[in-house]
């Protein structure tokens, strides 16, 4: 049957309507009932082994668009709701955001699936079904509040299966339920799965922001992502999560082994795990258990399991790698004790170096004794990757480099992607439009095509198209944020833009400051080249206390700002509420300006700079994460690049510590922009002591260094104001950039991942 009978016959079915009377959530789920039987009736990607990536998030965003263009639909669907008085696009407004994880390392995985379904590679994600996801943030006297987001509603993306398993805590036996969201291939005629896993019965939102009672278990297990692990009982359920996640992720992998008909003994011959990040290590002495459980020896089981395992490491930051008690384990999953100890015995046997220990002994520094997450999945496991080129370097020279001696052929890098069938076709039809014109749509199968957009270099009226283009983005953005946040943006204005999650490393505050020496210059009567416009969006960890109060700094300027006449023409501050990947892709192709000012070396990658310069944006950025290959590929016209180098960040954090914020904060130029913080004019929008407190943090400590760099900030990221004002010179650098951010697609990320660890095909 053609789309549109099939489309009217589902609307007649449960709404006894045509598709033109159907409002528009009625018409949203015509269409997620037609995708949901389009991706059944596709087979499952075959190969020699297959992949399961397992994931503490999935940051999926909405599905309906996606699904749609992965199925081939997206244009006659998008007619045929035209033709029945709707559109596509306020249609999608209606479905829910899936909230089922946080930032880059969720985002990644969710990119993975999309690319792994498009290439026809069988890899299928293993993860949690948290109820009310990460938490929805909300704005009150300047300061983020944190609420449920309750996003699952009875018509959704999730699939019943009716597989259920049982995870053998300490405290009993709790099932574990499987949903699955179907991942329909582009380019192929695959559907792929994720694999989500919940309780029997969880637990209504509660009532109280996202407070709850942590040691009611098990009906609060899958509640939150991250839920606030500053008690114990929040770090306990953490790993009750964990722990639930990989013993029905390995039941089901081994259940799917054993109905292929396949036997355990030769496990790794037809399984590959991906572990992102150490919240699912748990898995190796998981599975070595099931295998021992089914009749292979310790030594058989361990060489199993290593051979399918590899690890990813997506942080070097120390407070970011997971060390838990062993105690804790016990208390959870007593069953898996006895082999870690086995595990850390082998490991000590062939190597005297305490530092690479799984089991870390109650000491001076600890008063427990602690596993390390990330040295048993190094161990155990066959590939150990870092996410950008510079990432794995300083894996390799110094965080891990007792490791790298013992494993050199083990580390490997693979560069982070994203897939462009959301980040450029999907959240910004106008230039993927243009791009057609231009290069025929080869690009979108093949995104090294867009390389050859570098023959229009000197074309003015293309240049003119993509400032046309950018331009009709940044309307369409204020339109939106004015419909929804009620603020309006002067879409002449340069739209300069930093999204990502909030962290001291990420620099938030030194953009912060900039807007400060830009406030007080306007003052001053030193006008800017053109308006500005500073977007922020970003949610801050609930107990982290600073990026809460960098925050409360944003949304005080934000005020102060609107507030003053002189300035307001000339800047605007905003803090978008609510940073999603909704939010992400209006944002995005909006953006002249793209802030990547991480302290180098503490960006593993970055992916939001790889989704900015997708579309048309320049990098402003330290030569941090993927920064460093994006500047290679565009050349230092057409990015600017500022700060002290990782290699110098290195030395600095010595041991012993050699940096100091003082002699900075003490510069004539740094001084006054630090000090208004504690200005009578900032604390008549914010809170004096939440302001004085990160005035305290940034000049007794500023331990990611933004005084170091600010000065060099300003510099930058004032002529790249200045050069913004050069049109066509301007929309060079924005075509240079598109044109080189091919290599950055995912689909290239996952071939490599299959070619160098999984071999699946
Ligand atoms: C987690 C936590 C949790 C506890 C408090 C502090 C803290 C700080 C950082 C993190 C990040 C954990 C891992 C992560 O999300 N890494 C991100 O992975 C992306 C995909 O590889 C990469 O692009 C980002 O650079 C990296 O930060």
């Amino acid at each position: 049957m053609e789309i549109k009978q099939r489309l009217e016959h589902i609307a007649q079915t449960h709404y006894h309507q045509g598709l033109s009377q159907c409002d528009r959530k009625q018409v949203y789920h015509c269409l997620l009932r037609l995708t949901q039987e389009l991706c059944a009736t596709r087979p499952a990607a075959t190969g020699t082994r297959k992949l399961y990536y397992f994931s503490a998030e999935f940051l999926l965003g909405k599905l309906l668009a996606n699904n749609l263009l992965a199925l081939g639909i997206y244009q006659e669907t998008s007619r045929i709701l035209t033709e029945a008085g709707h559109t596509l696009a306020l249609v999608e407004e209606t479905e829910p955001e899936p909230s089922l994880g946080n930032g880059g390392l969720g985002r990644l995985a969710a990119c993975f699936l999309d690319s792994a379904a498009a290439l026809g590679l069988p890899v299928d994600g293993v993860g949690l079904l948290y109820h009310y996801g990460l938490f929805q943030q909300k704005f009150q006297q300047n300061k983020q509040t944190e609420y449920p987001n309750p996003w699952i509603q009875d018509e959704s993306w999730l699939l019943p299966t009716g597989t259920v398993f049982s995870v053998p805590f300490a405290s009993g036996q709790v099932k574990a339920i499987l949903w699955d969201v179907a991942v329909p291939g582009a380019h192929s005629n695959v559907t792929n799965r994720l694999h989500l896993f919940d309780v029997e019965t969880p637990a209504p939102p509660p009532s109280h922001g996202i407070h709850f009672d942590k040691t009611d278990l098990p009906a609060h297990l899958t509640a939150f992502l991250y839920p606030d692990d500053s008690d114990e009982a929040g770090r306990l359920l953490r790993v009750y999560q964990q722990y639930f996640m990989v013993s029905a992720g390995a039941q089901l992998v081994l259940k799917e082994l054993e109905e292929s008909g396949a036997s355990p003994d030769h496990f790794s011959n037809h399984v590959a795990i991906q572990i992102n990040d150490t919240h699912p290590s748990m898995v190796i002495p998981e599975l070595i258990r099931l295998l021992t459980a089914r009749g292979l020896s310790m030594e058989q089981a361990i060489y199993q399991v290593s051979r399918a395992c590899a690890y990813t490491n997506h942080t070097i930051l120390a407070e970011a790698l997971e060390k838990w008690p062993l105690d804790f384990i016990q208390r959870v999953a007593p069953v898996l004790v006895p082999i870690i100890r086995e595990l850390d015995r082998r490991v000590k046997e062939t190597h005297s170096d305490p530092k690479v220990a799984i089991l870390m002994p109650a000491g001076a520094q600890n008063s427990q004794e602690l596993v390390h997450m990330a040295h048993m999945d190094i161990h155990y496991s066959a590939s150990v990757n870092g996410v950008a080129a510079l990432h794995t370097e300083i894996l390799k020279s110094s965080e891990l480099k007792p490791f790298y001696l013992i494993y050199p052929d083990k580390f490997n890098n693979k560069t982070n992607g994203i897939t462009l069938r959301r980040w450029l076709e999907v959240c910004n039809p106008r230039l993927a439009a243009l791009l057609d014109d231009c290069l025929g749509q080869g690009w979108r199968q093949d995104p090294m095509e867009l390389q050859a957009l570098l023959r229009f270099e000197q074309d003015s009226a293309l240049l003119d198209r993509l400032l046309a283009v950018k331009r009709d983005n940044k309307a369409a953005l204020s339109l939106t944020l004015t419909q929804e946040q009620g603020v309006a943006l002067d879409a002449e204005s340069v739209f300069d833009i930093q999204a990502k999650r909030l962290h001291e490393y990420k620099r938030q505050q030194m953009n912060a400051l900039y807007v400060i020496r830009k406030y007080l210059d306007i003052k001053e009567g030193r006008l800017p080249p053109q308006p500005i416009t500073v977007i922020f969006g970003g949610k801050a960890a609930p107990a982290y206390r600073m990026a809460k109060h960098i925050i409360h700094l944003v949304l005080s300027l934000q005020q102060l700002i609107d507030r003053d006449p002189q300035v307001r023409p000339w800047l605007q501050v905003v803090m978008l509420e609510n940073y999603n990947v909704t939010w992400a892709e209006r944002l995005i192709p909006a953006c002249d300006i793209s802030e990547q000012i991480s302290l180098a070396s503490k960006e593993a990658s970055g992916t939001g700079n790889m989704k900015f310069m997708a579309n048309g944006a320049v990098t402003l950025g330290t030569l941090d994460g993927a920064n460093v290959e994006i500047a290679q590929l565009v050349g230092s016209d057409n990015i600017y690049t500022f700060g002290a180098a990782s290699s110098q960040v290195i030395e600095l954090y010595g041991p012993p510590m050699h940096y100091h914020p003082d002699p900075y904060y003490q510069r004539p130029n740094v001084k006054p922009l630090v000090d208004f913080l504690l200005s009578p004019a900032l604390s008549s929008a914010g809170d004096p002591n939440a302001l004085r407190e990160l005035w305290n943090e940034m000049t007794g400590k500023d331990w990611f260094m933004a005084l170091l760099d600010v000065e060099a900030y300003i510099a930058a990221r004032d002529r790249a104001i200045d050069d913004y004002g050069h049109r066509a010179a301007w929309a060079k650098k924005m075509l240079v950039n598109i044109a080189h951010s091919g290599y950055f697609s995912s689909d290239r990320t996952v071939a490599e991942y299959n070619r160098d660890i999984w071999h699946l095909t």
